[in-house]
């Protein structure tokens, strides 16, 4: 059973006056983290809107060590930091639970920038756990394109709406045949919490995608993040699923939508409820683009189910 709401630690470690919009994504789901990890752990951040809003030491919004680390490094870094405390452990200069080291990172840093270096640590299966929170753009530097979003948004850098469909960061790192990848999102925090507590108790290397609709990129008024991120999941833009050794299972709604029992959302409102689509989508060819967006969730969704019964 998901952990609910209300069954959450009390723990904070992301302490209130940071410097994150008001609804951040980002921040939010790094509570929940925060609660599943408890302090015992170590912080690594690319560049991103999470270092931007972390503030100055000693007065740091994360109740963490945090390391700033480059925007292409945080798999050779995380793997450093992770062998480092091994080792100390091994020569006796580190006693008791050792900290779960964990980075921190954007899609710019994920599925981008920092892919070779991320690729290269799950090859050796480092013990550490990589998040990527994706808000579907670089929003720190005022909402480029990335490799995460999604065909027909708008950018900065794809004015006229993106022509590729996004790819799929999370099975490509399930493809490396690391012990644990999961994908959450904001509006289902008991079971974010639940994915990353068993990411803390698997030795090796986890990956964690968190989507996190951001109101800056997206379009949208601030108090609605959760809202957006219940629709991307009931409109199956958004699957949330988790793989232990190799095994996919979905997890509700998502495993609903797969299994067939619950038909997903049409895309349309939560495509119109986003200004970086809905602004694409007032001409004459809008019915065709939205087909194209659909066309590529329901091609999503078709490829996962069928995925999901390959196990090695
Ligand atoms: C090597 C390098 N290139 C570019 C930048 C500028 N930069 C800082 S944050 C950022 C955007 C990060 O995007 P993402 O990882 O998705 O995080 P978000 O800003 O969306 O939170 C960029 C391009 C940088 N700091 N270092
Ligand atoms: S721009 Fe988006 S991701 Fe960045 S701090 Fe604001 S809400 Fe968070
Ligand atoms: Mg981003």
């Amino acid at each position: 059973m998901t952990t609910s709401i209300k069954k959450l630690p009390d723990i904070e470690q992301v302490l209130s006056g940071n410097g994150a919009c008001g609804g951040c994504p980002a921040t939010m789901a790094l509570r929940i983290v925060g609660k599943a990890l408890g302090p015992n752990a170590i912080m690594l951040l690319t560049p991103a809107c999470s270092v931007a809003s972390m503030g100055m030491t000693p007065k740091l919004g994360y109740n963490w060590p945090c390391i700033n680390i480059c925007f292409a490094t945080a798999g050779s870094s995380a793997s450093g930091i992770t062998h480092a405390i091994e080792i100390m452990k091994e020569k006796g200069r580190l006693q008791g639970d050792l900290p779960t080291v964990f980075s921190w990172a954007g899609d710019g840093g994920t599925y981008d920038i920092g892919f070779q270096a991320l690729s290269a640590a799950a090859e050796r299966n480092d013990n550490f756990i990589h998040f990527c929170y994706n808000n579907e753009a670089y929003s720190n530097t005022g909402v480029q394109r990335s490799g995460a979003t999604p065909r027909g948004s708008y950018t900065t850098t794809t004015p006229t709406g993106k022509r590729h469909p996004k790819k799929n960061m999370a099975l490509l790192m399930l493809e490396h045949n690391i012990p644990y990848v999961a994908t959450a999102t904001v509006a289902y925090p008991g079971d974010l919490y639940d994915k990353v507590v068993k990411a803390k108790n698997t030795p090796g290397m986890k990956y964690i995608e968190i989507l996190s609709p951001c109101y800056l990129g997206w379009q949208f008024d601030m108090p609605e993040t959760v809202q957006m991120s219940r629709m991307a999941v009931k409109s199956g833009a958004w699957l949330l699923w988790e793989a232990e050794n190799g095994k996919i299972t979905f997890n509700n709604p998502s495993s609903q939508i797969i299994s067939g029992k619950k038909e997903p959302a049409p895309v349309d409102e939560y495509l119109m409820k986003q200004g970086r689509f809905s602004r694409l989508l007032k001409g004459p060819d809008a019915e065709s683009r939205i087909a194209e967006i659909q066309g590529d969730i329901n091609r999503e969704i078709a490829f996962m189910r069928e995925r999901a019964k390959i196990t090695y």
